[in-house]
């Protein structure tokens, strides 16, 4: 194999696009190639304006994220009781004091609020939140959105939509103006996971079901899901998924499962986004801060990965335990799609590991990161984090590749970059356009 050279380092114009780069020039365009392309995020909690209040950013919504109230109950002696009784400008006043005053935030979630304020010039260090309220209040939440996206780098939002929930459903039958920038997803927790609790509002908007899902339960939710894939267009429909997840196991949910969710993604040519190795609710007293991880057993995955294989999965795990399996799956199912560095795994000593060993073993045939933003703005510290971790990794990949006798261009990173962060996802989400009409 004619193995390309190198012309040396001086005789090296500024190089265009498709020149042999020297290894020492790759970082530098790794790092241009990642700040230029705007990346599509496959996960995220944020809404577009159509729904209202629903959509949480400003600094008091920043200061109150669960990862932060998880670590204020840690550095301070207010009690989740007395916490939860107090406003969330006080919830966030509180925060900032504990996190931000008294410590140096230098944990990845309080350090993400220290790089949004930096990134609107706002003081990073003052002994309260005035200027940066005042600052917030003043923006409109359109122009704002637009902004935000602009300095995170991504111009494609795909958001989590819970048709149960009885805020959001309303808004949905209301009716909801698409935005270019944002796709839905239909999540599918309270039918999956916790349908003992919520079969009776689908019983009450007329669909034949029980509370064992037997009968004609199936075609039932079935025809709900359709119903709602009509309205939301979905780029895919999503369950977050126990560690204790079993499949296959004689329960409702896995009834459901089989019989409507996989039939109705196939019909709708849409993946299904399983999140798996959550422990919900292990301290109840710190609400959504109280949810923790545990090791799945990922059999589970591969079966229905080998008994679906019309089915597509896009696949996050929560454990660090449960990674290098999720890569090897995906060498073995082509069905199979990983995606991001979930939850606790967002932090950049995990997100090295699982990166490197995906390319090791996928090479550029994954989705690296997802946001999972809850606020707006976290986005613009999330997507940060992301190019300034990834970027060394990837030139690692590629002067390897060099010396091991292959060198690459500007051209051809910045095709490996448009997959990982754009291509891939963009192939596997549904289209917004008509529901395919042939079932399977
Ligand atoms: O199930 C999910 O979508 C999880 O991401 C959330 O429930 C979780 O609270 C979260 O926001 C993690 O980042
Ligand atoms: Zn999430």
């Amino acid at each position: 194999m004619k193995t390309a050279y190198l012309k040396s380092t001086d005789q090296m114009a500024i190089s265009s696009d498709g020149d042999l780069l020297a290894e020492t020039q790759i970082p530098k365009v790794v790092e241009e190639v990642l700040a230029s392309t705007q990346f599509v995020d496959i996960h995220t909690h944020l809404y577009s304006p159509a729904f209202g209040k629903l959509g949480l950013w400003g600094i008091d919504e920043l200061l109150t994220y669960h990862y932060l109230e998880a670590e204020f109950f840690r550095s301070s002696d207010t009690t989740p009781q007395q916490y939860w009784a107090l406003s969330k400008r006080e919830q966030a006043d509180r925060i900032w004091q504990a996190l931000f005053v008294e410590n140096n935030p230098i944990s990845e979630a309080t350090r993400g609020v220290i790089a949004v304020l930096k990134a609107f010039q706002l003081p990073t260090d003052s002994a309260d939140l005035s200027e940066a309220r005042s600052f917030f209040e003043a923006q409109s939440v359109e122009a704002h959105i637009e902004r935000v996206l602009r300095m995170a780098g991504i111009d494609l939002v795909v958001m989590t939509n819970d048709p149960l929930d009885p805020a959001e459903g309303e808004i949905w039958l209301s009716g909801v103006a698409n935005h270019n920038q944002f796709r839905a997803v239909l999540r599918l927790d309270r039918i999956l996971i916790t349908w003992p609790a919520h079969w009776q509002v689908l019983a009450s908007q007329g669909f034949q079901v029980d509370q064992q899902a037997s009968g004609k339960s199936a075609q039932e939710v079935r025809r709900f899901l359709m119903e709602w894939a009509e309205r939301m267009r979905p780029a895919y429909m999503a369950v977050s998924l126990p560690d204790t997840f079993q499949y296959p196991s004689e329960t409702a949910g896995n009834r459901l499962l089989k019989e409507a969710v996989l039939p109705a993604c196939r019909e709708m040519q849409i993946p299904l986004s399983l999140m798996i190795g959550v422990r919900k609710q292990v301290n109840p007293s710190l609400r959504l801060a109280g949810d923790a991880v545990g090791k799945a057993d990922l059999r589970a995955l591969e079966n229905l990965c080998r008994e679906f294989p019309e089915n597509r999965f896009l696949v996050s795990v929560l454990s660090r335990e449960n990674q290098h399996e999720l890569c090897v799956y995906a060498r073995k199912f082509n069905n199979l799609m990983p995606f991001g560095c979930w939850w606790f795994m967002n932090n950049p000593s995990i997100v090295e590991e699982i990166t490197r060993e995906r390319l090791e073993m996928l090479g550029t045939s994954f989705i690296p990161q997802h946001s999972d933003a809850r606020v707006l703005e976290q986005v613009i510290y999330k997507w940060n984090n992301t190019r300034r971790t990834i970027g060394p990794i990837l030139s690692e990949s590629y002067r390897l590749l060099t010396e091991d006798g292959r060198g690459v261009t500007r051209r051809s990173i910045q095709g490996d970059i448009t997959r990982l962060f754009r291509s891939n996802a963009e192939a596997w989400m549904g289209s917004r356009a008509i529901i395919s009409e042939a079932p399977r």
